[in-house]
């Protein structure tokens, strides 16, 4: 197994869960440190209370390696990052933004810093700063993401940085696996495959859009507001297409929000924002977590 990876975080597979806003919640991140990988709690746009609340939760749940996805956009980010240097937790990976100026503080206590990136020059900036390693993101991946695939994406920045890179976007079964260690990854990062694992707290009935999804199914949506997104295609992705097209970008934010929530809580598929990647027409059954780990590497 890939050592690097395994030995910074104290994990048995090179396999990080996405820090996903909402649906990686506690449970979901200790599942998957009892799998043997490194779970993410996400702290999303949530208050630093509720993000320790999830801490105690999960410290509760394993004594392995698990740790906090922050998102930079957050408007609670401050009060988010001053609680984990209190909580000292194991492991931070971070989306949506720089976290370049928080990584001192955070290696002082011991924090493993991992941001995500989308570009070469922000995973080059991002090892000047102090991180430990990248997760390079292509857009294959769910949610808010770059402009470059995967493919391309992971051997250029391991090209560009030293320290270890680990590839995320459209990994959801062993093949991916190998194909990103192909590229000189030294790690995956899969998020959309656990929305699908019996300990995954989302409403069941985004768990079922996912497992149906086809090819073309997970679209973005935002490419001209600058913030593309990428969701499974429903009724609001199709009302978003329309008020993108026609400029409408005031009522386009409006049913941006709240939007995840809807799906996640209130299984809200089609007015919703079912976050997903395009591997969401590889997952087609729900299982546990450590079953899922454990098929990517055997
Ligand atoms: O962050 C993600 N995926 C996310 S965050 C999220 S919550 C959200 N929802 C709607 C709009 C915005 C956020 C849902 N999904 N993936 C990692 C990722 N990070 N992708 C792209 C980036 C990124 C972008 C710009 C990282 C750094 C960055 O830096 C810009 C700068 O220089 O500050």
């Amino acid at each position: 197994m890939n050592h690097r990876i395994c030995e910074l975080l104290n994990i048995e597979y090179p396999i990080l869960q996405g820090g996903m806003a909402w649906v990686a919640t506690a449970e979901l991140a200790a599942a998957v440190a009892n799998g043997g990988g490194a779970g993410l709690i996400a702290a999303g746009n949530a208050p630093a209370e509720y993000v320790r609340e999830q801490i105690q939760k999960a410290r509760e749940m394993t004594d392995k390696t698990f740790g906090v996805n922050v998102m930079m956009m957050s408007p609670y980010v401050e009060d988010v990052m001053k609680m984990l240097l209190e909580e000292r937790v194991s492991l931070i990976t971070t989306g949506a933004g720089n976290p370049g100026k928080y990584i001192p503080a955070l290696k002082e206590v011991g924090t493993i810093v991992i941001p995500v990136i989308p570009s070469v020059a922000l995973a080059q900036k991002m090892q000047k700063s102090g991180a430990d390693a990248v997760v390079a993101e292509g857009c294959e991946a769910g949610g808010h993401i770059g402009e470059l695939t995967t493919m391309t994406l992971t051997p250029m920045v391991k090209d560009g940085v030293d320290i270890p890179v680990i590839a995320a976007g459209g990994i959801a079964d062993r093949r991916g696996v190998r194909a990103a260690f192909a590229l000189g990854a030294d790690g995956v990062q899969v998020g959309t495959r656990f929305i699908c694992s019996d300990e995954c707290i989302v409403h069941q009935n985004y768990k079922d859009m996912v497992v149906a999804a086809k090819d073309r199914d997970a679209v973005v949506t935002g490419r001209s507001t600058g913030h593309p997104v990428r969701t499974l295609k429903n009724k609001a992705t199709k009302l978003m297409d329309k008020l993108e097209a026609e400029g409408n970008l005031e009522e386009f934010e409006k049913l941006g929000l709240g939007a995840l929530r809807a799906a996640v809580v209130d299984g809200d598929t089609q007015m919703g924002s079912v976050m997903a990647g395009q591997s969401a027409g590889l997952v087609h059954d729900i299982k546990p977590c450590a079953d899922i780990i454990r098929e990517l590497f055997v």
